[in-house]
């Protein structure tokens, strides 16, 4: 989707292109079918978790002649990777690891991976050609505001920024008031950092007295957290800057396993010469042909510390075909997770669905949160949304009623819709928790 905001960046030349990024279809699936089969001899070797899988699943990494024999592999899933707690899938020895990192996860324990000096160079460069890909480039000044430490989005971020020849300001998340302090002083070009914290740092400028429009910040890439064409918009309008998708998970290796293009803004482009993705139905596991909406599933192709074999990720999105890199896959935006999926008196619903609502409602501010509850024997959802702080009450209530109605509408379900007070839900410092479940 194009927006229209004028960019204030420019698309890298073909010649600042990676020579993969120029590959066509053909070319890309060869060095795919070459890297799937070192990889799947790679982990068959040294990780004891896919030797028994493989064995029992009857199948050899010698059977694998053609792309398509992907789908004989089983499947790995996050309950494989707390089986083997916490380096009991790394495939080099634990001397050649340079880093570790881990992802808190929300029951349980973290989700451990490891990467060698090379697997690190690697992801510094696939960020650096998201970044690119953004409009970012060498010169310019990028305000990190990932978190730092285990979390794969700071640092992630931060040597990608360092690859590509830009000067990193390395602020990591939260200090709110900071952060838009030093996007006055250091006049970045761009920012990195979730979605829902850009829209409180835009807040925070606006608390202070400064136009958002008005900062040197020209490119924004946004992800770790699903977010809508719709919450584009409002960031672009808000802070006069092109709003870029970047994709990526810990298991696959952390930010910028896609990224979308500036040209197009379509849904990230899957770098695909070190992932092959998949689409597969979430119940039956059958693999989906491109275009079919279903769970994400990864193999890595150039992993040495920490391959993966058919990971499903629990994202759920659609492969489309390559626009402004021809050679690689798309995926869609994605609309949720498997486990963000609401299920509301048998409807199922995303909260990315009433993301998209609020936003097409002017007088409705995009400050809200989701609220599970029960009441006797019936789930009830509560919509509770912030007022606009410069719009009267009765006209922020009728279209809190707009709202609930196109949910109605649109989603098929009833809900309440509440009004608060300016300021006061709970405001993003990186992955926004948007779902409350008091039942
Ligand atoms: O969130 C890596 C990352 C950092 C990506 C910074 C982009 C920017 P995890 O903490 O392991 O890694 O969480 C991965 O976050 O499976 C998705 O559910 C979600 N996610 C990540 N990027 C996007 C995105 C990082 N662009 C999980 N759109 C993934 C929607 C995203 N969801």
């Amino acid at each position: 989707m194009t927006t229209a905001t004028p960019s204030r960046v420019r698309p890298p030349a073909p010649s600042e292109l990676d020579p993969e990024e120029r590959m066509t279809r053909a070319e890309i699936e060869q060095l795919q079918l070459e890297r799937l089969q070192q990889t799947v001899r790679h982990a068959y070797a040294n990780v004891p978790l896919y030797t028994r899988k493989f064995d029992d699943a009857g199948v050899h990494p010698d059977d694998i002649r053609t792309l398509a024999d992907v789908e004989r592999l089983p499947f790995t899933t996050k309950a494989d990777l707390r089986e083997t707690y916490p380096f009991g899938m790394f495939a080099v020895p634990m001397a050649d690891v340079a880093r570790i990192h881990a992802s808190s996860g929300t029951t349980g324990r973290p989700t451990v991976v490891g990467y060698t000096k090379g697997d690190l160079d690697r992801w510094g460069s696939l960020v650096a050609r998201s970044l690119r890909a953004s409009g970012i480039r060498a010169g310019m000044k990028v305000h990190n505001a990932y978190g730092y430490g285990l979390f794969t989005g700071g640092l992630g971020a931060h040597a990608g920024i360092e690859a590509l020849g830009a000067t990193v300001i390395p602020m990591s998340g939260g200090q709110t008031a900071r952060q838009v302090q030093l996007i006055c002083d250091f006049e970045p070009d761009a920012i990195l950092c979730t979605p829902s914290y850009l829209l409180t740092i835009a807040d925070a400028m606006v608390a202070q007295g400064i136009d958002p429009r008005s900062t040197s910040l020209k490119v924004a890439v946004l992800g770790a957290e699903p977010w809508t064409n719709e919450m584009r918009h409002e960031l672009e309008q808000r802070l006069d800057i092109d709003a870029l998708d970047i994709y990526g998970l810990s298991e696959v290796m952390g930010p910028g396993v896609g990224n979308e293009c500036l040209e197009t803004k379509d849904g990230p482009h899957v770098w695909e010469d070190h992932f092959l993705p998949e689409v597969i139905d979430g119940e039956t596991l059958a693999a989906l042909p491109d275009g079919d909406l279903g769970e994400l599933v990864f193999t890595s192709l150039t992993k040495e510390a920490f391959p993966v074999i058919r990971y499903r990720t629990r994202d759920l999105t659609r492969l489309l075909p390559g626009t402004a890199r021809p050679g690689m896959r798309r995926m869609e935006k994605i609309t949720g997770r498997n486990d963000d999926m609401i299920i509301l008196r048998g409807v199922n619903l995303f909260p990315t669905q009433i993301e998209e609502l609020v936003l097409g409602i002017e007088q409705l501010t995009p400050h809200f949160i989701l609220e599970l509850s029960r009441d006797g024997r019936m789930d009830s959802l509560t919509v509770r949304i912030e007022r606009h702080p410069e719009l009267s009450v009765e006209t922020c209530q009728s279209a809190a009623e707009v709202l609930a109605k196109r949910i109605k509408v649109h989603v098929g379900s009833t809900v309440a819709v509440q009004l608060e007070e300016p300021g006061a839900l709970p405001r993003s410092e990186g992955k926004y928790k948007r779902v409350y479940d008091l039942r």
